[in-house]
């Protein structure tokens, strides 16, 4: 390769490249095979010919943001090599400007978070309640999926105990529909108007901004203990739910109770459910405590990687449907009260659609960060009800997007760009991308040709449901089904499996634990007395403080519901991680033989090594993924032992494992290493043997179930 000379040769510090710095012209690198850029769109949601990406930039120099070629951006105009920088060092101030301004305000909630495109494919299933066309038999949409915490900023970590977002984008032929759910079906207030309360209330104390991305802390259970329609959806917060294993294994809710309509203008009650095909599952709460400090993008690595693997992920999309009555209840239960579900054994939860996401983004900026969700983004055959938290919903996701994203135009970034045909009469604003032709942005006009035309009923409009509305007087309340705070935790909590009551009495003793006011805990325990004495008995057993009586006696039993239960069921192993311990003793044409093993069934083998590169030589060489030094347990679903090296820190990664009910197997050669740990060959979850074959039935069979629960009960 020639190398290329100095544009100006003899300017001080045009010189000579670094030596690892190419210097031939080349192509910027393309995305990788597993990423996807949005498709580059005009304002009006037409593809831009021969534009694969929104490429951000383009040629083969460097050149400032007016595209003029520089020759120098390491050193700063200045008056003689020790001399002061000179003020017009354009390109110098161009390029701290810009720096300066490279971040915009995060989410006020749902700040961090990771996302994915895919495609939704519609079952045809929901086509008698609702003539949305993506929802017809085999229709095909983009979508592009976040998923988030709430309470975190953007930098903080993923596995913390918190609610989950779950906001699809759904770019269909009939304009953009958003469906923005959580992984939890409950929220924490009946009406809109609460929510900054709640937020204040979870959000780090306003004095020294601590705790980050935590609800362990005195002013979330003062607000919940004071304000007990929260309840439920705290319960959900404590249990296991609270800290998902990975967003692929999360269920997402759209929460709020909608509205579909079919082409005869008939209307139907819907609540949106998301099933994993991977099942959902969780951490166990110190895994998720050390996952924090190993690993905090944990959630973020897990989604991108499987999706890079080829592992790509699937939610069913179901409905629950009711009949849209003038109560709007269901067998006793308000359905425009977002703090109650219906269960699943009440109202059946019916598929309607599969989504797969099959990209990464190739920019976390430009799509993740950029991305606009709003509630109010809906297509014909899908409309709102007049749940109150819904209703405020409807205006907060507009008003936020203006400040975040700079002003009223961010429908016109590619992330957020509709597909279909956009052609509205908004004009002007901030960042303003599209040139429109024309005199005559308004109606009424004869200057246009009277363009845009109003679209009818038959062509695809999206027409309101002339809902009647009830005789009524104007006044700040709710209705009396409102009072019911108890009824759905008792529910939740009564369909629980042991080990998950276990997990949630924990979670109250440890977030109760570390707050301060006596008065807080206090309170708290006479809100768990209303959902079960034996729960609230628990919890300030652990506590130290005495069990309140609740106000009521709970005479009926609460209604139960299986399918609230995470255990108890086998599901698909894809992208589970077996980390194998290995060294040079190894026998290792057995740990290259599980390693394709491993991997031919969909799952990742991760050799642990003394050191890195490879253990052996020749063809026998077994490549290491992770050092002594560089695993920790939380990062494997399962651990085989190929060897039983003396070091610490094998100890702790056994016992970590065996504690946080992880299938544990291992050859002949990796006993001595359980010993040293003092677990017993006999324990449940541990196979050894000498075959490996049989060795990886064993721990398939045991990772089917997720976890060894018999260890903890
Ligand atoms: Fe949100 N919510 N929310 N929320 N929400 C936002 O919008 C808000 C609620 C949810 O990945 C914000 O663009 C109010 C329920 C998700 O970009 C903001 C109320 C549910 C996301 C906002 C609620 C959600 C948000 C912050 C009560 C589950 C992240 C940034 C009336 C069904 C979307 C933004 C993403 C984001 C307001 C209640 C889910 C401020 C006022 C209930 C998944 O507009």
């Amino acid at each position: 390769m020639s190398e290329k000379k100095p544009l100006i040769p003899g300017t001080p510090g045009s010189g000579t490249p670094s030596v690892d710095e190419p210097t031939e012209p080349r192509e910027p690198l393309p995305p990788k095979p597993d990423q996807r850029s949005p498709a580059l769109r005009s304002a009006t949601g037409e593809p831009v010919e021969g534009a694969e990406t929104a490429r951000g930039q383009k040629g083969e120099y460097l050149t400032t943001a007016q595209g003029a070629r520089l020759y120098d951006t390491n050193h700063s105009l200045k008056a003689g090599v020790r001399g002061p920088t000179l003020l017009q060092d354009h390109h110098l101030r161009e390029k701290i400007t810009h720096f300066d301004h490279e971040r915009i305000p995060e989410r006020v909630v749902h700040a961090r978070g990771a996302a994915a495109h895919g495609v939704f494919r519609g079952y045809g299933a929901a086509e008698p309640i609702s003539k949305a066309a993506f929802l017809g038999k085999d229709v095909e949409t983009p979508v592009f999926v976040r998923f988030s915490t709430v309470l975190g900023s953007r930098g903080s970590a993923d596995a913390v105990r918190d609610t989950r977002g779950f906001a699809t984008k759904f770019y269909t032929s009939e304009g953009t529909f958003d469906l923005v759910g959580n992984n939890i079906p409950v929220f924490f207030i009946q009406d809109g108007i609460k929510f900054p309360d709640i937020v204040h209330a979870a959000k780090p104390h306003p004095d020294r901004e601590i705790p980050q991305a935590q609800s362990a802390h005195d002013t979330f259970w003062d607000f919940v203990s004071l304000h007990t329609e929260a309840t439920a959806h705290t319960l959900w917060n404590m249990s296991d739910r609270g800290i998902p294993r990975s967003y692929r294994m999360m269920e997402g809710f759209g929460v709020n109770t909608f509205r579909m309509i079919n082409a005869d203008g008939e209307s139907t009650l819907v609540k949106f459910h998301w099933k994993p095909k991977l099942g959902v599952h969780s951490l166990v709460w110190e895994e998720a405590q050390i996952i924090n400090g190993m690993d905090p993008d944990f959630h973020r690595r897990d989604l991108a990687d499987a999706i890079e693997s080829g592992a790509h992920p699937q939610w069913e999309l179901g409905i629950q449907a009711f009949p849209d009555t003038p109560d709007q209840m269901f067998d006793g239960i308000d359905l425009l009260d977002p703090t109650k579900i219906v269960p699943e054994e009440l109202a059946p939860v019916q598929p309607i659609g599969v989504m797969t996401l099959t990209a990464n983004p190739t920019n976390f900026f430009a799509e993740t960060e950029q991305v606009a969700f709003h509630p109010g983004h809906l297509v014909p055959g899908i409309d709102v009800t007049d749940d109150p938290l819904l209703q405020a919903r409807l205006f907060s996701y507009l008003d936020t997007q203006i400040s975040r994203l700079g002003g009223p135009n961010f429908g016109q970034i590619p992330i957020n760009r509709p597909h279909a045909e956009v052609n509205d009469m908004l004009r002007d604003g901030m960042h303003q991308t599209g040139v429109h032709p024309g005199v005559a942005p308004y109606r009424p006009n004869s200057l246009d040709g009277g363009c845009p035309f109003l679209a009818g009923a038959d062509t695809s409009a999206f027409v309101e449901v002339p809902v009647p509305m009830p005789e009524s007087t104007k006044l700040r309340g709710a209705p009396a089904s409102y009072d019911d705070h108890f009824s759905q935790a008792r529910l939740f909590y009564a369909s629980l499996s042991d080990i998950e009551r276990a997990h949630v009495v924990q979670a109250y003793t440890f977030e109760l634990g570390k707050c301060y006011e006596q008065a807080i805990k206090e309170r708290s325990l006479r809100v768990l007395a209303e959902i079960d004495t034996g729960l609230c008995a628990e919890v300030a057993a652990g506590l130290g403080l005495p069990a309140p009586e609740p106000t009521v006696a709970h005479s009926a039993p609460p209604i139960v519901s299986p399918a609230l239960s995470q255990v108890g069921a086998e599901w698909p192993i894809d992208g589970r991680i077996i980390g194998i311990v290995a060294d040079e003793t190894s026998d290792l044409a057995e740990v290259a033989a599980a390693v394709k093993s491993i991997d031919a069934s969909g799952m990742v083998p991760l050799v642990i090594g003394p050191h890195g590169g490879e253990l052996g030589s020749g063809k026998e060489a077994v490549p290491v993924s992770r050092t002594f030094l560089t695993m920790r347990s939380v990062e494997f679903d399962a651990i085989l032992l190929a060897a039983s090296p003396a070091d610490p820190r094998l100890l702790v990664l056994v016992s970590e494992a065996f504690r946080h009910c992880k299938a544990i197997g291992g050859w002949p050669a990796g006993r001595d290493l359980l010993v040293s740990a003092g677990i017993s060959a006999d324990a449940p979850g541990i196979v050894v043997a000498d075959q490996t074959e049989g060795l990886l039935d064993g721990m398939t069979t045991l990772m089917r179930s997720h976890r060894v629960w018999e260890r903890t009960v």
